[in-house]
């Protein structure tokens, strides 16, 4: 039977997700996930109903001009800061992300981070693996700095930064936090977190966690001077985007001994990391893999699909996507 809907992803999926999209719309899935431009992207848009997108695809007015079939942005991701939902929601395009779903594997991988970087994990193996350990190691080599115990700072206290408070309490961390706007007191009481400035933030935390979601006002919200505020013997860890961070100020403090060190999940420019940032011994660095575990990969691609069902009309929940983030683009189909 031919399918009226056709539906593009741009990055290979779960084999096993695409299968449950097959029985509906045709799917034409790329088999790996490259950098497109504007262009290729308006192409590829060109003749399909709905598409699956991740972070690496700027989705603007630019690459749906002109489109009239488009009806559904599926987003693999809860950040969207790759969408333009204005010119999704005027031309009556749904759009969606994946919260939720990865909230837990997130806040994990941000203590992971925070820990390899305090307790510098990834360059004492480095070192292992060159075969440099060859007795004689001295006592008061490979010192790093303490997490238990110490005022954890969170920037941006969403789901992901109170799943990551709400772990503070078993390395008996205070919590302190900011965000735009104040928590309710019984969700500051869950999370053992304490609502400060930005100033106080980073002038008070031992250690720095940031989850903030990146929006041109929040550029570089740690640049040189937030940085010159911190404590030398901070750990600062990323795992929110790239371009919150001034990852030239933060490579001169890093090198400088300004700060102890960091745990970097995202970078400016990625997949291109700032080449002073790869030189240095106290930054540990991975490839923006934060929601990286089987399950959670897996549910977010599941939630993505059902979500693109659902905004074309099929499905449990046809015509009501469960992670719909402009639902004004509804009233203008
Ligand atoms: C990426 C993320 O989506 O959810 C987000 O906002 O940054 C990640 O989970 C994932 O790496 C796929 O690009």
């Amino acid at each position: 039977m031919s399918k009226s809907h056709i539906v593009w992803v741009s990055r290979p999926l779960f084999p096993e997700v695409l299968a449950t999209l097959a029985p509906y719309v045709e799917v034409r899935a790329e088999t790996r996930e490259t950098k497109r431009t504007p262009e290729q992207l308006h192409d590829k848009l060109a003749n399909v109903d709905g598409a699956i997108v991740g972070l690496g695809d700027r989705i603007d007015a630019q690459v749906i001009a002109g489109n009239r079939r488009l009806r559904a942005i599926a987003n693999v991701g809860v950040g969207y800061n790759n969408l333009d939902l204005d010119a999704l929601t005027v031309a009556g395009i749904l759009a969606t992300n994946t919260p939720d779903v990865l909230t837990q594997t997130t806040a994990d991988y941000a203590w992971a981070l925070l820990l390899a970087a305090a307790r510098r994990v990834s360059s004492a193996e480095r070192w292992l693996r060159a075969g440099r350990w060859r007795g004689g190691m001295r006592f008061d080599d490979w010192l790093g700095v303490d997490v238990h115990g110490k005022t954890l700072g969170i920037l941006g206290m969403g789901r992901i930064g109170q799943a990551i408070a709400r772990r503070g309490s078993g390395f008996d961390m205070p919590v302190i936090y900011h965000n735009r706007s104040r928590l309710p007191e019984a969700t500051e009481r869950a999370c053992h977190a304490e609502y400060v400035d930005k100033a106080q933030l980073l002038q008070r935390a031992d250690h720095l966690v940031l989850v903030l979601p990146y929006s041109a006002e929040n550029h570089h919200a740690i640049g040189a001077d937030e940085l010159a505020q911190m404590k030398p013997t901070a750990v600062l860890v990323n795992i929110a985007r790239g371009g919150i961070v001034d990852d030239a100020a933060l490579a001169a403090a890093l090198r400088e001994g300004r700060l102890a060190g960091a745990g970097l999940d995202v970078f400016e420019g990625e997949p291109s990391v700032h080449p002073a940032l790869r030189e240095l011994e106290n930054a540990v660095l991975s490839p923006h893999i934060a929601s990286a575990s089987a399950d959670t990969r897996r549910a977010m691609a599941q939630l993505a699909a059902d979500n693109l069902l659902a905004a074309l009309g099929y499905g449990p929940n046809a015509g009501h996507p469960p992670s719909l983030l402009n639902p004004h683009a509804l009233n203008r189909r």
